[in-house]
């Protein structure tokens, strides 16, 4: 399949949106579950990301096709005549809504530093989803870059001096097996997504509408084993505030960014551009609001520095291995005939 080809500033614009919405979501869906008055129910939130998310992707199908006719027929080929492609993109629904509620649950029982960091487990499982799923190798030199990603990553996001202000019980264990959880999915579903997006030609946006018209109906489950007797007496907007509000918008648009991301680089990309991002954005913190730098802050740093570094280098090498083994291959092709 060709890839459409887009430029390199685009996919910088898309990686450093795309991290920054999911750093400022992080910390905004933190606060939202620290303030124990009028708690929202978050499987409702979930699904109303999913609703957000395809009614902006059918904006985007239709500035894609260009007339109502052409977006007609496109989502009649697409939705109503393929029940197969539908029931495909139902699996990364289901796994993505399991991941999404997950989020929830770690982060109304730990500090959003304490997740950013144990999240980025996700780094080496993606890996190791993207070698068994989509059968690309990693060298070992590229396997040692990415636990050394994830250790950078780690400290540079580390503040054990954070405060916590919360008035609601925490449960840290349930915290941490909530995060497990959402490391596999993310890893998972990420790849699942990627090899069905990039094993035909069909619309990103395609992709997406298939995927999330199951996700509305998979939260909607959610809603209805968690919550229902909840939603029923209080109703679905039960505790929606502004900022309950502005975490859904995040989430939508994290979601919609990400699905371009993987589209024009791939997962392993997105985490490592992710922790470049990071690294950046702090340093400019530094220069606009006076940051102070750590040592542990530099530390992670050079770690994701060098480890971005070993990853491409390999690369290079595998590819010239790779068209030696080309030549070799076609000279004995040329003997044989
Ligand atoms: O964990 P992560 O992504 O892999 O989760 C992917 C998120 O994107 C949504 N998605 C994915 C594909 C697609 N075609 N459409 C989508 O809407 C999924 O529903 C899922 O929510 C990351 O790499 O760190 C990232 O992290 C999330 C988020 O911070 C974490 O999951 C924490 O809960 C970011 N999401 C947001 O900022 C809203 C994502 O951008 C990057």
């Amino acid at each position: 399949m060709a890839t459409e080809q887009v430029s390199i500033y685009f996919k910088i614009y898309c990686l450093t949106v795309m991290t920054l919405v999911a750093a400022t979501y992080t910390v905004a869906l933190r606060y939202t579950r620290t303030v124990s008055k009028d708690m929202y129910f978050s499987t409702t939130a979930v699904c109303l990301t999913e609703i957000i998310k395809l009614i902006l992707s059918l904006g985007m199908l239709a500035k894609e096709t260009g007339s109502l006719g052409k977006l007609k027929a496109s989502i009649t080929e697409n939705i109503f005549r393929s029940p197969k492609e539908l029931l495909k993109l139902s699996v990364p629904s289901l796994v993505y809504a399991v991941q999404n509620n997950m989020a929830f649950v770690a982060l109304s029982n730990l500090d959003a530093a304490v997740y950013q960091v144990t999240y980025q487990l996700k780094i080496p499982c993606t890996a190791l989803c993207t070698v068994l799923m989509l059968h690309r190798s990693l060298n070992r030199l590229q396997w040692f870059s990415v636990f050394m990603l994830c250790g950078g990553v780690t400290l540079v996001q580390w503040n054990p001096a954070t405060s916590n202000m919360v008035q609601v019980e925490q449960n840290p264990i349930l915290g941490f097996v909530a995060i497990a959880i959402a490391v596999l999915c993310s890893g998972f579903a990420g790849v699942y997504f990627e090899k069905v997006l990039k094993s035909s030609d069909t619309s990103l946006w395609v992709r997406n509408i298939q995927m999330y018209l199951s996700g509305i109906l998979v939260t909607l489950a959610g809603v209805y084993m968690s919550d229902a007797a909840n939603v029923v007496e209080k109703g679905f907007f039960f505790g929606y505030t502004p900022w309950v509000c502005f975490v859904i918008l995040l989430a939508s648009m994290g979601g919609l960014y990400t699905s371009v991301v993987v589209k024009y680089t791939d997962n392993i990309m997105k985490g490592f551009s992710a922790a470049l991002a990071i690294v950046l954005s702090t340093i400019a913190s530094v220069t606009l609001f006076g940051l102070q730098i750590t040592a542990t802050f530099a530390s992670g740093t050079f770690l994701v520095c060098i480890s971005i570094y070993l990853y491409g280098l390999p690369k290079q090498e595998t590819t010239k291995i790779s068209k030696e083994e080309m030549d070799k291959s076609s000279k004995q092709k040329l003997i044989s005939v």
